[in-house]
């Protein structure tokens, strides 16, 4: 494993905004604390699903890498995200990130346009030239629409520069496939709920927006897996998945942030379109939050 310093979990990093839509320093800060002080994370990915990203301004996203590296230093691993369909909004975002030290940054495959193959690879080199920097691919078909063969994977995997790939599927056969075709990769796992059968595979870690709340019991479930304790770790995927289930029915994004701040931290509002938490849903965050995970 040639980025072996890079394994392990990772939160995808929450962001919290103000009523206004806007970024609220304090409360991101807070979630990074809360984060590595009490979720024990190995780093965390900047920018992604999870951040809101996709509805973000340029000068958002960095203000984001900007205050993230600001308080974490070097306490943990930082990737940052930096796909996007504009290229050279990728470009610039990957030159930032690397200046200001991030140990990797991460692209989505490009979306909404059905971009073929080759357009894809030219959008990744033109990303990972740009900089000296090493990157990991941001796989996640039911989001894109784009999904890539274990031939294309080792196409990209051509560049040196290109270490890895998050993993956000359930198909574990391609998994499997991807695992035995390249060893010395990086692949992340990249669905909290299906983690035991990824860790059961192989995979070097995993990056998912539950660490944000549920961070022991990931780990536990990672290293239990990879101790061969199968029948433990099933146990801690069975309460997690409740857990889960309950969070993804009651809206993903903002049932974290409430049960982050029924903890004292400031996860604010999402980002519009994406809606804000209603009272029945903070009550039932609270519901959730006292079940699982208060103790
Ligand atoms: O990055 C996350 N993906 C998205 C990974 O948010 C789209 C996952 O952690 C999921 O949120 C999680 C719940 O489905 O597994």
């Amino acid at each position: 494993m040639k980025h072996a310093d890079m394994k392990g979990l990772y939160s995808a990093l929450l962001t919290s905004f103000d009523a206004e839509g806007k970024i609220n320093e304090q409360g991101l800060r807070e979630i990074i604390r809360h984060n590595i002080d009490k979720m024990k994370i190995d780093g965390l990915y900047v920018g992604g699903s999870t951040g809101e990203n996709f509805m973000l301004s340029t000068e958002e996203k960095k203000e984001i890498f900007r205050i993230t590296k600001d308080e974490v230093k070097d306490q943990v691993k930082l990737i940052a995200q930096v796909g996007s369909i504009n290229v050279y909004e990728s470009v610039e975002l990957a030159q930032y990130a690397t200046e200001l030290g991030y140990d990797a940054i991460s692209a989505v495959t490009p979306f909404y346009y059905k971009f073929s193959f080759e357009e894809i690879k030219a959008y990744y080199e033109t990303i990972i030239n740009s900089v000296d920097n090493k990157l990991i691919i941001y796989s996640i078909p039911f989001l894109t629409g784009v999904n890539m063969s274990v031939e294309q994977f080792a196409e990209l995997f051509v560049n040196p520069k290109i270490i890895g790939v998050k993993f956000t599927a359930a198909d574990f056969y391609l998994l499997e496939r991807m695992r035995k075709a390249f060893p010395e990769h990086l692949i992340y796992a990249g669905f909290d709920e299906m983690m035991l059968s990824a860790s059961v595979l192989g995979v070097d870690g995993a990056i998912g927006s539950t660490f944000n709340v549920n961070g022991p019991r990931a780990r536990a479930i990672f290293e239990l897996a990879n101790e061969g304790k199968i029948q433990e770790a099933r146990e801690i995927q069975h309460i997690t998945n409740d857990l889960i289930t309950d969070i993804l029915s009651n809206g993903l994004y903002s049932s974290l942030k409430e049960i982050l701040e029924l903890q004292g931290i400031h996860a604010g509002y999402c980002r519009k379109p994406m809606a804000s938490s209603t009272e029945a849903q903070k009550a039932q965050a609270k519901v959730i939050y006292n079940k699982y995970l208060a103790n």
